[in-house]
């Protein structure tokens, strides 16, 4: 273990977190609308932000592109924050010098198949990249992730699947929905091999995420990376919270931040004075992003869309 490397992991994890605290209030205000909150995710994104190369290609869900971003370096929490509030969508953005992601689309699981497409690219120009895509255990069962692992798998290509479990597509219940006990367990039958983690341990995360990076980079082919964690609040605005204030409270107990800080000051690697100055920094930059967000902001009217809008937008010309 790398005590510099650590709190390194530590601080992308104390800034995604306030930084997505900040985005979540501004829904909560209405300032902002249909954030899926990455609330309680924060060890995946930056646990494999820390593995990766910035020539890898990654591809974030839709819980953990700020995360990823500002993990992945090259990329500060103002620019991970103004990506979310000022419709910039700079995440997605080809600047130079910026970590290559690759962006989602809006149907679930969908996307995984483009970042099949570009770790062929990747070997066709012969680079030595990896490519990362995400997606939740409800996009797990979505007929395009079967294909895009099974060709990944028959080509032998450099990739990783994080499946970002939280035990929720929605509203179904991870325990209805698949047929298997454990996502990871359907690697063998991509004929990949896969690893289990805790998702709400950002070291532990970090460790396989880099074992499953090194894995397809040294050319073994694809793997699967199945992080197990809790999202904190509902699927997102709007949408109804299935379970009962004591099941959220059990949730938010096994809370990434607090469990790295005990980790790092148990280690005598951290003390309370820097996490304090650790907080305050990110705090600043989150608020001064902020701020600067909603001035540029393109304030779009409301749309409310009527049966014969969607009828027309969907089917006219
Ligand atoms: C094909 C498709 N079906 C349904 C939806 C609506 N939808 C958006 S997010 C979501 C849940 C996806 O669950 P999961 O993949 O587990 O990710 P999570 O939101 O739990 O992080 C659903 C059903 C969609 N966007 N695309």
């Amino acid at each position: 273990m790398s005590a510099p490397r650590d709190l390194d992991i530590y601080r992308a994890l104390v800034g995604s977190r306030i930084a997505e605290q900040a985005i979540v209030d501004l829904n909560d205000k209405g300032v902002l609308h249909d954030h899926h909150s990455g609330l309680g995710h924060e060890a995946i994104g930056v646990g494999v932000g820390f593995a990766v190369r910035p020539d890898d290609a990654v591809q974030a869900s839709h819980r953990s592109g700020m995360m990823l971003a500002h993990a992945r370096g090259g990329f500060p929490l103002r620019d991970a924050v103004l990506s979310d509030i000022a419709n910039a969508y700079l995440q997605f953005a080809p600047i130079p010098g910026r970590p290559r992601v690759i962006p989602i689309v809006g149907l679930i699981g969908s996307w995984v198949p483009m970042s099949v497409g570009f770790a062929m690219a990747d070997r066709l120009r012969g680079k030595d990249t990896v490519t990362v895509s995400f997606f939740g255990d409800g996009g797990a069962n979505e007929g395009a992730v079967h294909e895009a692992m099974n060709l990944a798998g028959a080509r032998r290509l450099p990739m990783v699947f994080v499946i970002e479990n939280n035990g929720f597509g929605l509203s179904m219940p991870a325990s209805e929905a698949p047929g298997a006990d454990a996502l990871v367990d359907r690697a063998a039958g991509y004929g990949m091999p896969g690893i289990v983690v805790d998702g709400n341990d950002a070291l532990a995360v970090h460790e396989a995420a880099q074992r499953a990076v090194d894995h397809a980079r040294r050319g073994d082919g694809p793997i699967v990376l199945e992080a197990r964690v809790t999202r904190w609040g509902a699927h997102a605005d709007g949408v109804p919270e299935l379970r009962t204030a004591s099941e959220l409270a059990q949730a938010r107990e096994r809370d990434c931040v607090r469990i790295l800080h005990e980790d790092l000051i148990r280690r005598g690697v951290l003390d309370e004075v820097q996490t304090g100055a650790f907080a305050d920094e990110c705090r600043r930059e989150v608020e001064a992003a902020v701020e600067e967000g909603l001035a540029a902001r393109i304030h779009l009217p409301p749309t409310v869309l009527t049966e014969a809008d969607a009828w027309n937008l969907t089917y006219a010309g």
